[in-house]
């Protein structure tokens, strides 16, 4: 069934199986309730294992989404001044609009190259169509630029890809099974419900939750224990406890001498990780860390939750490098629910190449890392002359605002906005295009937090005049004169090519199943790697790593401290001693929701958490206005005073979109567009800065 079965008689009900889009490891199955063509109601699949009948709080209300009089029925033009109330829109046809478009991107290609033309995208939806299919296509055949997507997980999967071979780890569902569980820079009731569901099961059942985090976040105050290290410093944590488990002959040997390759060589390395060292780095009792250590030693199953929270600071592919070694000294991958989970994406064999077509690019092209756009907007050099932004919203949610505002506030920048409503971004473009919602258009989903390919059906026709992504590239492909075949393939011929790659990970899985049931599970066995089987160069566990060295970096796990700290740059801190943390907001999903009802009812203004002390130190009481800056920008927030944020830590949840704050900024007016040690991901929280009270 789809939206194209809409003839249905006049008040019967019917349900269709869709798949949340949004970007959040529990890829949830949803089942949405049509009468008279309009969707009535949106609940969470009670056939879904992993959903088992529940939605967040954001999703179980995406009619206000879809349905929202804020949302753009239209193609607009802008008229008047680039910013956000400068602008004002006039109403135009999709012909028109595409046209422009064209005319443009021609124009642009001829004088200045194709390259001059740059695709801004990341998760607004994580669909294969509507995120990575028909417009990659399209941006390859034209030789646009390519854009490196590393805002938020690159970092991470580096690390994680030296340790273990790729982006692999425990499966979810197995946490309710373990005895010991470490929430590792995660904030699973934000970020992560389904997960933490399990979690309470394996509470209930006994076992013991610790939160190694330097917020008291939601989850952790949920948890046995929290460890309120300083940011950035959970390779220095992790370095220690693999000193005690071998100081202290802790090692599951066996499983180490048959799984694992360099044992001799960290066991050297971490010799002088003493827990007093480390806890000096970290602002930790060093006890704390040898009592951390022996409890990850002893319990079983001992499952470790890490989230990308902790990959967001300088050295953030190195820690997740250096804490995926835990579970191996100890054999924790013996047990299903033993072992790490950062993302289980590489247990997933979708066929990009077919959807992508990397092949149709005419020749080499320049890469721009999305964290940088800033800077690469402003360049003179090879100047960017068109951005075409979709499924992202970056005045908002890339580092080092002012800079990005400047770069799309370029009076020669021809900008495209394709979305929902209209965004901080869209209030810089010069066209904005109406975009389908997920209940509108077909897409097949994987999933970075289960084992599941699920499958999104329309349940009604598009509101107003928008258009899925698919479609608006289909169509502009035609009007560039595109001639290859691909760029006529149908909705449902792409979902076939997404799951259609031969491969033993994908073995069983096909799209009329899918479409018919909603979702299939990925032939992944229970503990996949009790008896090694990682897919890396020797197939264990790479404590010692060549690929590492082929990098140029250390053969062996190590410690590299944040950019912007008292131990990389004294004179920083010294003006800026403040670490800023970002975090998700638990009524919003990235900037995605942030102007709805239920996130501006739930949070009515930016906070800021900021220890008592670091507050009295300042004269800054609870609820008064302050002001957040470093030398890249500032924002305003109320604060809030007390102990969630450990000393020398605020926090600023988020996102804010810029023009609902007070005063226009949010919390990246002042985050850094530098990049991680490897995977060239987003230091968001690698972030000095002061605080001072709003006078007058
Ligand atoms: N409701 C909601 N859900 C979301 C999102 C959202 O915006 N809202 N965003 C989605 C996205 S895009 C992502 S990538 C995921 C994951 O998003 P993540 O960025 O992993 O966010 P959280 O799960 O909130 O976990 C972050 C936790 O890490 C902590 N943290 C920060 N720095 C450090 C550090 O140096 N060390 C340690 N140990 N902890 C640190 C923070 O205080 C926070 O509590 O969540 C997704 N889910
Ligand atoms: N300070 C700070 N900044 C951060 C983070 C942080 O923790 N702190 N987190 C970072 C992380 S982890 C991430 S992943 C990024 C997220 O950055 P983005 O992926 O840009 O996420 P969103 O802000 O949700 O913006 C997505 C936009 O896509 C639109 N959209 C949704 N579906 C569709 C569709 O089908 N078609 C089209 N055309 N548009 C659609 C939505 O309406 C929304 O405006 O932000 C990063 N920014
Ligand atoms: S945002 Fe996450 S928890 Fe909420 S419905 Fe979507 S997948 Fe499920
Ligand atoms: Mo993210």
């Amino acid at each position: 069934m789809g939206a194209q079965d809409l003839h249905d008689a006049q008040g019967a009900e019917r349900i269709v199986r869709a798949a949340c889009p949004h970007d959040c490891p529990d890829t949830c199955s949803m089942d949405i309730t049509v009468r008279d063509g309009r969707a009535i109601k949106v609940t969470g699949a009670a056939d879904h294992p992993f959903t088992d009948g529940v939605l967040c709080n954001k999703v179980s209300r995406y009619l206000e989404r879809t349905y929202s009089p804020q949302r753009v029925l239209h193609p607009l033009r802008r008229v008047g001044g680039k910013g956000p109330g400068q602008g004002r829109w006039e109403q135009i046809s999709w012909d028109d609009a595409l046209d422009t478009i064209v005319e443009r991107y021609r124009a642009i290609s001829v004088q200045y190259g194709a390259q001059a033309i740059l695709p801004y995208s990341y998760a607004g939806t994580m669909g294969m169509l509507q995120g990575s299919s028909m417009d990659r296509r399209f941006f390859n055949r034209l030789g646009a630029s390519n854009l490196e997507r590393t805002i938020c997980s690159s970092a991470g999967k580096a690390g994680i890809t030296i340790t273990l071979g790729a982006a692999v780890g425990m499966d979810p569902e197995r946490f309710e099974d373990a005895g010991l569980i470490l929430i590792w820079g995660s904030n699973p009731i934000t970020s992560n419900l389904h997960l933490w569901t399990r979690v309470q099961a394996a509470k209930r059942r006994g076992a013991r939750v610790i939160a190694i985090d330097p917020y008291r976040s939601l989850s952790a105050e949920h948890c046995h224990q929290h460890i309120a290290l300083r940011p950035g410093t959970d390779g220095a944590l992790a370095l220690s406890m693999m000193h005690v488990l071998i100081d202290e002959d802790r090692v599951d040997h066996e499983w180490v001498n048959q799984y694992t390759v360099g044992y001799a060589g960290l066991a050297e390395r971490v010799k002088h990780w003493t827990p007093q060292k480390a806890a000096d780095i970290c602002g930790i009792d060093a006890q704390v860390i040898t009592q951390l250590a022996r409890d990850y030693a002893s319990v079983r199953p001992a499952a470790i939750r890490l989230n990308y929270g902790m990959q967001r600071a300088y050295g953030g592919g190195m820690a997740v490098r250096t804490i995926a070694c835990l579970p191996a000294l100890i054999g924790a991958w013996r047990d299903p629910a033993g072992g790490v989970l950062l993302t289980t994406g590489d247990f997933y064999a979708m066929d990009h190449a077919a959807l992508e077509r990397p092949d149709l690019r005419p020749g080499p092209v320049r890469s721009i890392n999305m964290c940088a756009i800033g800077d690469a907007l402003l360049a003179d050099k090879q100047p960017v002359k068109a951005v075409f932004v979709y499924n992202s919203n970056p005045l908002a949610v890339a580092p080092d605002s002012s800079k990005v505002a400047a770069g799309f506030a370029r009076a020669d920048l021809f900008t495209v906005v394709h979305d929902v409503f209209i965004t901080d971004t869209a209030d810089y473009a010069d066209l904005f295009l109406p975009a389908t919602t997920q209940l509108e258009h077909w897409d097949v989903h994987k999933s970075y937090g289960h084992l599941y390919v699920m499958a999104n059906t329309p349940a009604i026709a598009p509101v107003g005049e928008s258009l899925p992504n698919v479609e608006v590239f289909r169509r502009l492909a035609a009007r560039m004169g595109f001639a290859e075949p691909c760029f006529s393939d149908d909705d449902e011929t792409l979902c076939r090519q997404a799951v259609g790659r031969t491969d033993a990970r994908m073995a069983g899985i096909d799209w009329n199943t899918l479409k018919q049931t909603g979702w299939q599970h990925l032939p992944v066995a229970v503990a996949p790697f009790a008896n090694g089987g990682f897919p890396t160069p020797s197939g264990k566990v790479e404590f010692e790593s060549k690929v590492a060295v082929a990098m140029g970096l250390d053969a062996l796990p190590d410690y590299l401290p944040p950019r912007e700290s008292a131990a990389a740059d004294p004179a920083l801190a010294a003006r800026f001693p403040l670490t800023m943390l970002s975090p998700p907001h638990r009524h919003a999903l990235n900037s995605s929701f942030a102007n709805l009802p239920l996130f501006l009812g739930a949070e009515r203004e930016p906070n800021l958490d900021i220890n008592a002390a670091d507050a009295q130190a300042r004269g800054i009481r609870d609820g008064d206005s302050i002001r957040v800056f470093n030398d890249r920008g500032s924002f305003v927030a109320r604060a809030r005073v007390g102990e969630d944020a450990r000393e020398g830590v605020v926090v600023a949840l988020s996102l804010w979109w810029r023009k609902l704050a007070p005063d226009g900024h949010n919390a990246n007016e002042v985050t850094s567009q530098a990049l991680t040690d490897i995977g060239a991901g987003a230091t968001f929280y690698d972030c000095l800065v002061q605080v001072e009270r709003v006078t007058g």
